[in-house]
């Protein structure tokens, strides 16, 4: 019995729900069966290639709905969660009452885990760090920017290393280990430390790049990151050079696309007024209302360039 789940790959809410929907699958439905994981990014062509759906069950969590036959089961707490309204529509007609979908949930780890207990009986103790972290990650509940970038807890060293790791096979390794170990033992690993030292090493390096590349109007924080090899940053970044700001909008290009990062700050003196999962939408990005992207192709830099600049001058007003 092969389970096949594509998560949002590269990011702490996509692993800790591949991990705690596999839980859920073995413990509930099917103790035998074997999980491969598929790792899922956003970009520029937006389509679910079908050879995807290989498994006897097939799963998505914390990605986008897929009308797929073969999707089993769904997870997801994006407003952006359909590519189109036929995808929507799908989705309504749905009776099989797996498909499961609360845009008021700060993480999809912790929708799958409230779906798990109160609508399938069941409950793992062990997960209940796990879940909480991917609500104060996913939600951005750090106490400050400055906390944000600390990464004090083992929970925020394992996200940089989820985020900036090469490849998805560590981010699977550790959605396993995720799955029946703590997450200071996790960070502990030789492996992952190895991971680890050079990334934090650019984490401050990155600090130094947007504080060199970035400028503040109006509330907004804008910076364009081409040129400069920094696969990611922390999204925490700009709110702790620029404390004042309300929002920030980047780009950052890298091999498999050009990137509009537009972001709100959690600890900004105002109370952030716009949607930006809607503004992104209209670009064929999307999100959630505090935190959006937009995903071009590889290679269309002055395009994200007037993109970014007519959403600067949008949430500038
Ligand atoms: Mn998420």
């Amino acid at each position: 019995m092969l389970e096949r789940v594509l998560y949002h790959d590269h990011c702490f809410d996509g692993a800790a729900s591949a991990a705690i929907f596999s839980r859920l699958i073995a413990g509930t439905f099917h103790p035998d069966a074997e999980f491969r994981y598929t790792g899922m990014a956003h970009q520029a062509s937006q389509r679910f290639d079908p050879a995807l759906f290989d498994g006897d069950e097939n799963a998505i969590v914390d990605f986008k709905y897929s009308s797929n036959p073969r999707l089993t089961w769904w997870f997801d707490h994006h407003q952006s969660a359909f590519l189109n309204h036929e995808d929507a529509l799908h989705y309504q007609q749905d009776s099989s009452g797996r498909k499961l979908y609360d845009p008021s949930y700060k993480s999809c780890a912790s929708f799958i885990h409230d779906v798990a207990r109160d609508r399938f009986g069941f409950r793992a103790p062990e997960l209940d760090d796990l879940v909480k972290w991917s609500v104060i990650i996913d939600g951005a509940q750090y106490a400050s920017a400055q906390a944000a970038l600390e990464l004090g807890a083992p929970a925020m060293k394992l996200t940089l290393v989820i985020e900036g790791a090469k490849g998805s096979a560590i981010v699977q390794k550790i959605i396993g280990w995720m799955q029946r170990r703590p997450l200071e033992d996790i960070i502990a690993e030789p492996e992952i430390q190895a991971i680890y030292e050079p990334l934090y090493r650019r984490h401050l390096e990155n600090i130094e790049i947007i504080r060199s590349r970035a400028h503040q109007e109006n509330g907004v924080v804008y910076f364009d990151l081409s040129g400069y090899d920094g696969e990611g940053y922390n999204k925490f970044i700009p709110y702790h050079l620029f404390p004042t700001s309300v929002y920030t909008v980047s780009v950052s290009p890298s091999g498999f696309r050009t990137k509009i990062s537009v972001g709100s700050n959690p600890w900004a003196p105002q109370e952030p007024r716009h949607n930006l999962a809607t503004i992104c939408e209209r670009y064929g990005g999307g999100g959630h209302a505090r935190v959006g992207a937009i995903s071009l192709p590889p290679g269309e830099l002055e395009k994200a360039r007037v993109v970014a600049a007519q959403i600067v001058e949008e949430l500038k007003r």
